[in-house]
């Protein structure tokens, strides 16, 4: 058996679509959080987290960090990743352009000295995401970026426009300008009981 270890600050930022990948493809994992994070910092391979860790039972540890990496290591491993170069290469498209425009979103929250530059650069990146996507996934009409079912993509969508709702910029634009992801990508996601489960797991374990 393989234990699986997220090691990631009590929020849902950058480790939230690897916990929806774990727990869509329902693995059982353990979520672990920093108790003194100044002198955890050193132990980790690059200084940050998230890391994720998988301990065999015949020995021995894989220890990643990179959180898209991570992601689409376990995309491949749990069948969330494409089923071809071409879709491989759709789906890293969606999660590039979401985590590029996530980096400006933490920044604008984390870095304080700089707050104002990433507030515009999120701003002026997440419409130009909200429309692009709106009419991909418009286009594709069944509710996921690429192919026929879910993927890495759509959990990716889905757990960072949630961020952005409950964040300080959601405003009647912005609100607008996601419509399409609300209708095809949202509404999609939230009937199937896979999602549902990370939901309810997601819930649970930001209330603690
Ligand atoms: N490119 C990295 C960025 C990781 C990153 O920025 N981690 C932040 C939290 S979101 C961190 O560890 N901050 C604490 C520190 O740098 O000491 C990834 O995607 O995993």
């Amino acid at each position: 058996m393989v234990k699986y270890e997220l090691f990631y600050f009590h929020m849902a930022a950058r480790a939230e679509p690897i916990r929806a990948i774990l727990d869509y493809a329902n693995v059982n994992w353990t979520n672990r959080a920093p108790k003194e994070w100044p002198a955890e910092k050193d132990s980790t391979p690059f200084g940050q987290l998230p890391v994720f860790t998988e301990t065999y039972d015949q020995g021995g540890q894989l220890v990643l960090t990179e959180s898209q990496a991570i992601e689409r290591y376990l995309a491949r491993k749990f069948g969330l990743y494409g089923f071809h170069p071409v879709t491989d290469v759709r789906i890293d498209i969606v999660t590039s352009q979401w985590e590029t425009v996530m980096n400006f979103y933490y920044g604008s929250l984390f870095v304080k000295s700089q707050e104002e530059f990433f507030k515009g650069v999120f701003l002026a990146q997440a419409k130009i995401l909200f429309v692009k996507h709106g009419e991909q996934l418009a286009k594709q009409g069944n509710g996921y970026y690429v192919g026929d079912k879910i993927t890495w993509a759509d959990l990716v969508g889905y757990v960072f426009l949630a961020q952005i709702k409950e964040g300080p910029y959601y405003d009647e634009e912005l609100k607008t300008l996601a419509e399409p992801l609300e209708k095809y990508l949202v509404a999609t996601l939230e009937k199937d009981p896979n999602f549902q489960r990370y939901q309810t797991l997601s819930k649970a374990r930001l209330a603690q």
